[in-house]
């Protein structure tokens, strides 16, 4: 059976790994973890303050790797969507995600892109080298690079700098006869442009949401991930044409 798209984009937030037990950005009502964004997500909140900044991603990484956090059946159903998609010749995936988490790998997820970065990696300032992380970093540590403390930072995109893999994702966007966002309430930019991009060049659009934004797409679907993701990916899969 072929299935009614064969160009998908699918951009994921915060709201995909509610229900493993990640809290949400704006659930923290502008606070996360008791600190202000300004304080831990900004070069300057690092800079400034480089062991609260580090010690904010260590907990959050230490939390991630806790053995509840696990991948949720929205994850699983977007990487079953992927593999029908390279199932079938002509058809093509992307799924672009805001998480810095790693369920979607956990999943199965492969043509993946993290636009925000990633929880379990760091980088060093000097030689831009990207490095797998499971423990904590901190001002101390020494990089495997230049053998001295002070130049790792978490990899990750921070407000004010430009995200990652931006030219495949728009590339991608302007192919695309079907674009989901799925549990992102569409505040941070470009991703929240994503869906305006997608329409201009002819796409579907269609968002999964626990709550109906106000944002312009030709369907919302409403309901928790783990359950309106299975649904919706099923009724793309078994598509009756
Ligand atoms: C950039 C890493 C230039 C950190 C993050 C004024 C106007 C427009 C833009 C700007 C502006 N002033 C500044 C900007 C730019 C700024 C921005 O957009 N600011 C906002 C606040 C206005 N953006 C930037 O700085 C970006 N860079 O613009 O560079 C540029 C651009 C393009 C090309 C070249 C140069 C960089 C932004 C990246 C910031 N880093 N993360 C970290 O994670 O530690 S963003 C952060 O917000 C997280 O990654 C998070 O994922 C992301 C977005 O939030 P959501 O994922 O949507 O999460 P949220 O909690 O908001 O919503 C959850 C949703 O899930 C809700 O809708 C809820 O209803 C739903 N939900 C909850 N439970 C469920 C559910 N849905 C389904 N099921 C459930 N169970």
């Amino acid at each position: 059976m072929s299935l009614p798209y064969r160009s998908i984009v699918v951009l994921t937030g915060a709201g995909i790994s509610a229900e493993s037990g990640i809290q949400t950005f704006r659930a923290a009502d502008g606070l996360w973890e008791n600190h202000r964004i300004e304080e831990v997500a900004t070069p300057e909140g690092f800079a400034a303050n480089p062991v609260l900044v580090h010690n904010f991603y260590n907990q959050r990484r230490y939390q991630l790797l806790q053995n509840h956090i696990r991948p949720n059946p929205a994850h699983t159903a977007l990487a079953k969507l992927e593999y029908a998609c390279s199932q079938r010749p002509d058809h093509e995936f992307l799924l672009v995600t805001q998480n810095v988490d790693n369920l979607h790998e956990r999943a199965g997820s492969e043509h993946l892109v993290h636009m925000h970065g990633e929880l379990l990696k760091m980088r060093c300032m000097v030689t831009e080298l990207v490095f797998d992380i499971r423990d904590s970093i901190n001002v101390d540590t020494v990089c495997q690079c230049c053998q001295q403390p002070g130049n790792l930072r978490p990899h990750i995109v921070w407000f004010g700098e430009i995200p990652l893999a931006m030219n495949q994702i728009t590339a991608a966007l302007q192919r695309c006869d079907l674009f989901l966002a799925i549990g992102t309430s569409g505040q941070v930019y470009p991703a929240a442009g994503f869906n305006d991009i997608a329409r201009q060049h002819g796409a579907h659009t269609v968002e999964l949401n626990l709550q109906t934004t106000t944002a312009p797409f030709d369907q919302h679907i409403r309901g928790p991930a783990s359950q309106v993701v299975p649904q919706f990916v099923d009724s793309l899969i078994n598509h009756t044409s």
